[in-house]
Protein backbone atom coordinates (compact mmCIF):
# COMPACT_ATOMS: atom_id res chain seq x y z
CA UNK A 1 0.00 0.00 0.00
CA UNK A 2 1.51 3.40 -1.09
CA UNK A 3 2.34 6.04 2.13
CA UNK A 4 0.73 9.46 2.33
CA UNK A 5 3.22 11.88 0.93
CA UNK A 6 5.27 12.94 3.09
CA UNK A 7 5.24 9.91 5.77
CA UNK A 8 6.94 7.09 6.16
CA UNK A 9 7.99 3.91 8.22
CA UNK A 10 12.18 4.68 7.91
CA UNK A 11 13.47 5.53 11.15
CA UNK A 12 16.83 5.71 11.79
CA UNK A 13 18.77 5.62 15.41
CA UNK A 14 21.12 5.09 16.85
CA UNK A 15 21.07 1.83 18.22
CA UNK A 16 18.70 0.89 15.27
CA UNK A 17 16.99 1.37 12.10
CA UNK A 18 14.04 0.54 9.78
CA UNK A 19 13.98 1.18 5.91
CA UNK A 20 11.50 0.66 3.32
CA UNK A 21 11.47 -0.31 -0.04
CA UNK A 22 9.81 3.35 -0.60
CA UNK A 23 13.11 4.61 1.22
CA UNK A 24 15.16 3.11 -1.73
CA UNK A 25 17.75 6.00 -3.58
CA UNK A 26 20.55 4.10 -5.84
CA UNK A 27 24.04 4.65 -5.01
CA UNK A 28 27.39 3.43 -7.29
CA UNK A 29 28.88 0.16 -6.35
CA UNK A 30 32.81 0.13 -7.40
CA UNK A 31 32.85 -3.28 -9.88
CA UNK A 32 29.08 -3.46 -10.22
CA UNK A 33 27.84 -2.34 -13.93
CA UNK A 34 24.21 -3.08 -14.81
CA UNK A 35 22.94 -3.32 -11.18
CA UNK A 36 20.90 -0.78 -9.13
CA UNK A 37 22.70 -0.90 -5.67
CA UNK A 38 20.90 0.62 -2.59
CA UNK A 39 23.25 0.52 0.77
CA UNK A 40 20.95 -0.25 3.55
CA UNK A 41 23.16 -0.82 6.22
CA UNK A 42 26.73 0.76 6.52
CA UNK A 43 29.29 2.19 9.05
CA UNK A 44 27.68 5.64 8.23
CA UNK A 45 25.05 4.68 10.29
CA UNK A 46 26.71 3.08 13.40
CA UNK A 47 26.93 -1.04 12.17
CA UNK A 48 30.02 -2.41 11.44
CA UNK A 49 28.37 -4.15 8.62
CA UNK A 50 27.44 -3.29 5.37
CA UNK A 51 23.87 -4.55 3.74
CA UNK A 52 23.58 -3.52 0.04
CA UNK A 53 20.65 -4.78 -2.00
CA UNK A 54 21.86 -4.81 -5.89
CA UNK A 55 19.12 -5.30 -8.59
CA UNK A 56 20.54 -6.45 -12.18
CA UNK A 57 19.35 -5.77 -15.40
CA UNK A 58 19.90 -8.75 -17.55
CA UNK A 59 23.52 -7.51 -19.24
CA UNK A 60 24.39 -6.81 -15.78
CA UNK A 61 27.26 -8.11 -13.77
CA UNK A 62 29.89 -7.57 -10.30
CA UNK A 63 33.38 -8.13 -10.27
CA UNK A 64 35.02 -7.79 -6.54
CA UNK A 65 38.61 -7.93 -6.57
CA UNK A 66 40.28 -9.68 -3.30
CA UNK A 67 40.45 -7.22 -0.06
CA UNK A 68 40.41 -7.72 3.70
CA UNK A 69 36.30 -7.57 3.16
CA UNK A 70 34.35 -10.59 3.22
CA UNK A 71 31.07 -10.93 1.80
CA UNK A 72 27.39 -13.07 2.14
CA UNK A 73 25.20 -12.78 -1.29
CA UNK A 74 21.64 -14.21 -1.42
CA UNK A 75 19.90 -14.52 -4.32
CA UNK A 76 16.61 -13.64 -3.26
CA UNK A 77 15.08 -13.38 -6.80
CA UNK A 78 15.64 -14.22 -10.79
CA UNK A 79 19.34 -16.25 -11.16
CA UNK A 80 23.49 -15.50 -11.99
CA UNK A 81 26.33 -17.39 -12.33
CA UNK A 82 28.15 -16.69 -9.31
CA UNK A 83 32.32 -16.84 -9.10
CA UNK A 84 34.24 -16.99 -5.67
CA UNK A 85 37.72 -17.81 -6.18
CA UNK A 86 38.24 -20.92 -8.26
CA UNK A 87 34.72 -22.05 -7.62
CA UNK A 88 31.72 -21.26 -10.02
CA UNK A 89 27.83 -22.15 -10.09
CA UNK A 90 24.93 -20.94 -11.17
CA UNK A 91 22.35 -19.82 -7.89
CA UNK A 92 18.81 -19.19 -8.51
CA UNK A 93 16.70 -17.69 -5.75
CA UNK A 94 17.52 -18.86 -2.47
CA UNK A 95 21.50 -19.92 -3.58
CA UNK A 96 23.96 -17.74 -1.32
CA UNK A 97 27.37 -17.25 -1.89
CA UNK A 98 30.63 -16.83 0.84
CA UNK A 99 33.72 -14.88 -0.38
CA UNK A 100 36.51 -15.06 2.04
CA UNK A 101 38.40 -12.22 2.63
CA UNK A 102 40.96 -12.17 0.21
CA UNK A 103 39.49 -13.80 -2.57
CA UNK A 104 37.63 -12.20 -5.15
CA UNK A 105 33.96 -12.85 -6.52
CA UNK A 106 32.44 -11.53 -9.28
CA UNK A 107 28.33 -12.43 -11.22
CA UNK A 108 27.47 -12.68 -14.35
CA UNK A 109 24.46 -13.41 -16.83
CA UNK A 110 21.85 -12.30 -14.15
CA UNK A 111 18.44 -13.09 -14.91
CA UNK A 112 16.61 -9.32 -15.50
CA UNK A 113 15.58 -8.47 -12.08
CA UNK A 114 17.59 -10.68 -10.33
CA UNK A 115 17.86 -9.37 -6.37
CA UNK A 116 21.00 -9.99 -4.73
CA UNK A 117 21.29 -9.13 -0.81
CA UNK A 118 24.85 -8.43 -0.04
CA UNK A 119 26.48 -8.56 3.81
CA UNK A 120 29.96 -7.28 4.15
CA UNK A 121 32.67 -6.31 6.84
CA UNK A 122 36.17 -6.63 7.45
CA UNK A 123 37.18 -9.75 8.45
CA UNK A 124 38.75 -10.54 12.07
CA UNK A 125 41.19 -13.05 12.31
CA UNK A 126 41.36 -15.31 15.07
CA UNK A 127 44.56 -16.41 16.31
CA UNK A 128 45.13 -20.30 15.80
CA UNK A 129 41.66 -21.14 13.53
CA UNK A 130 42.54 -21.24 9.73
CA UNK A 131 40.68 -18.65 8.20
CA UNK A 132 37.27 -19.54 5.64
CA UNK A 133 37.02 -21.08 2.37
CA UNK A 134 34.62 -20.03 -0.17
CA UNK A 135 31.33 -21.62 -0.37
CA UNK A 136 28.45 -21.90 -3.51
CA UNK A 137 25.55 -23.02 -1.70
CA UNK A 138 21.40 -22.90 -1.66
CA UNK A 139 19.07 -22.49 1.66
CA UNK A 140 16.96 -25.51 0.28
CA UNK A 141 19.41 -27.99 1.46
CA UNK A 142 20.02 -26.44 4.38
CA UNK A 143 18.07 -28.19 7.14
CA UNK A 144 16.33 -26.33 9.52
CA UNK A 145 15.40 -26.28 13.25
CA UNK A 146 12.56 -25.31 15.50
CA UNK A 147 14.06 -22.50 17.29
CA UNK A 148 14.68 -22.96 21.05
CA UNK A 149 12.16 -25.85 20.31
CA UNK A 150 9.05 -24.22 18.84
CA UNK A 151 8.14 -25.34 15.49
CA UNK A 152 6.61 -22.17 14.79
CA UNK A 153 10.25 -20.83 14.29
CA UNK A 154 12.25 -22.43 12.10
CA UNK A 155 15.77 -21.18 11.92
CA UNK A 156 18.22 -22.26 8.92
CA UNK A 157 21.86 -21.87 9.57
CA UNK A 158 23.45 -21.18 6.04
CA UNK A 159 27.43 -20.55 7.21
CA UNK A 160 29.42 -23.42 9.30
CA UNK A 161 28.98 -22.33 12.98
CA UNK A 162 32.86 -22.37 13.01
CA UNK A 163 35.04 -20.36 15.26
CA UNK A 164 36.70 -19.31 11.89
CA UNK A 165 34.01 -17.62 11.07
CA UNK A 166 32.88 -14.37 12.40
CA UNK A 167 30.01 -13.74 10.75
CA UNK A 168 26.65 -15.82 11.07
CA UNK A 169 23.84 -15.77 8.37
CA UNK A 170 20.30 -17.54 8.92
CA UNK A 171 17.08 -17.61 7.94
CA UNK A 172 14.37 -17.64 10.19
CA UNK A 173 10.85 -18.74 9.25
CA UNK A 174 7.47 -17.91 11.45
CA UNK A 175 4.40 -19.73 11.42
CA UNK A 176 1.52 -17.14 11.47
CA UNK A 177 1.55 -16.31 15.00
CA UNK A 178 5.16 -17.32 15.77
CA UNK A 179 7.70 -15.60 17.60
CA UNK A 180 10.56 -14.76 19.33
CA UNK A 181 10.54 -16.34 22.96
CA UNK A 182 11.63 -13.33 24.43
CA UNK A 183 12.65 -10.38 24.05
CA UNK A 184 16.28 -10.66 22.99
CA UNK A 185 18.93 -8.25 23.86
CA UNK A 186 23.00 -9.09 22.95
CA UNK A 187 26.31 -7.80 21.83
CA UNK A 188 25.71 -9.08 18.36
CA UNK A 189 24.10 -6.80 15.15
CA UNK A 190 22.17 -7.39 13.08
CA UNK A 191 21.53 -6.47 9.58
CA UNK A 192 18.41 -8.23 7.96
CA UNK A 193 16.04 -8.20 5.38
CA UNK A 194 12.42 -9.33 5.42
CA UNK A 195 12.15 -12.26 2.54
CA UNK A 196 8.49 -12.92 2.59
CA UNK A 197 5.19 -12.38 4.93
CA UNK A 198 4.55 -9.75 7.11
CA UNK A 199 4.62 -9.08 11.06
CA UNK A 200 5.75 -6.75 13.94
CA UNK A 201 8.96 -6.39 15.06
CA UNK A 202 10.19 -4.28 18.29
CA UNK A 203 13.21 -2.53 18.51
CA UNK A 204 14.36 -0.67 21.49
CA UNK A 205 10.96 0.58 22.92
CA UNK A 206 9.18 1.27 19.34
CA UNK A 207 7.20 -1.64 17.82
CA UNK A 208 6.81 -1.20 14.31
CA UNK A 209 4.50 -2.85 11.27
CA UNK A 210 7.22 -4.83 8.91
CA UNK A 211 6.71 -6.94 5.26
CA UNK A 212 8.43 -8.31 2.55
CA UNK A 213 11.43 -6.38 1.61
CA UNK A 214 11.64 -3.96 4.86
CA UNK A 215 15.44 -4.05 6.25
CA UNK A 216 17.10 -3.62 10.03
CA UNK A 217 19.75 -2.84 11.44
CA UNK A 218 20.26 -3.47 14.89
CA UNK A 219 23.12 -2.14 16.73
CA UNK A 220 24.22 -3.82 19.74
CA UNK A 221 22.19 -4.37 23.00
CA UNK A 222 19.02 -3.25 21.02
CA UNK A 223 16.30 -4.57 22.70
CA UNK A 224 14.63 -6.77 19.64
CA UNK A 225 11.41 -9.38 19.72
CA UNK A 226 9.33 -9.99 16.44
CA UNK A 227 6.04 -11.94 16.05
CA UNK A 228 4.62 -13.44 12.60
CA UNK A 229 0.83 -12.08 12.04
CA UNK A 230 -0.97 -12.22 8.44
CA UNK A 231 -2.19 -15.17 6.84
CA UNK A 232 1.05 -16.90 5.34
CA UNK A 233 4.68 -17.84 6.98
CA UNK A 234 7.19 -14.42 8.30
CA UNK A 235 10.75 -15.25 6.62
CA UNK A 236 14.13 -13.02 7.01
CA UNK A 237 17.39 -13.19 6.18
CA UNK A 238 19.67 -12.31 9.18
CA UNK A 239 23.40 -11.46 9.26
CA UNK A 240 25.03 -11.35 13.51
CA UNK A 241 28.76 -11.24 14.13
CA UNK A 242 30.22 -14.30 15.86
CA UNK A 243 33.13 -16.09 17.70
CA UNK A 244 35.04 -13.09 19.04
CA UNK A 245 35.69 -12.14 22.08
CA UNK A 246 34.34 -8.45 23.53
CA UNK A 247 37.96 -6.90 24.28
O1 LIG B 1 20.20 -15.08 16.30
C1 LIG B 1 19.56 -14.19 16.85
O2 LIG B 1 20.10 -13.41 17.65
C2 LIG B 1 18.08 -14.02 16.52
N1 LIG B 1 17.30 -14.86 17.38
N2 LIG B 1 17.67 -12.63 16.58
C3 LIG B 1 16.61 -12.15 15.90
O3 LIG B 1 15.94 -12.89 15.15
N3 LIG B 1 16.32 -10.84 16.05
MN1 LIG C 1 19.11 -11.46 17.89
Amino acid sequence: MPELFGHTRAHVGARHALLTPANHVNSRVPGVTGATAVVLVSPAMGAKVAQTLLTFESGGSAQIAASDTETFGYVMEGGAAVSVADRSRRLKAGGFFFCPAGSDWSLAAPKKGTRVTLFQKKYAPLRGAKAPGPILGDQSRVKGTPFLGDPAANLQVLLPDEPAFDMAVNVFAYQPGGHLPFVEVHIMEHGLVMLSGEGVYRLEDSWYPVRAGDAIWMGPYCAQWFVAMGKVPARYLYYKDVNRAPL
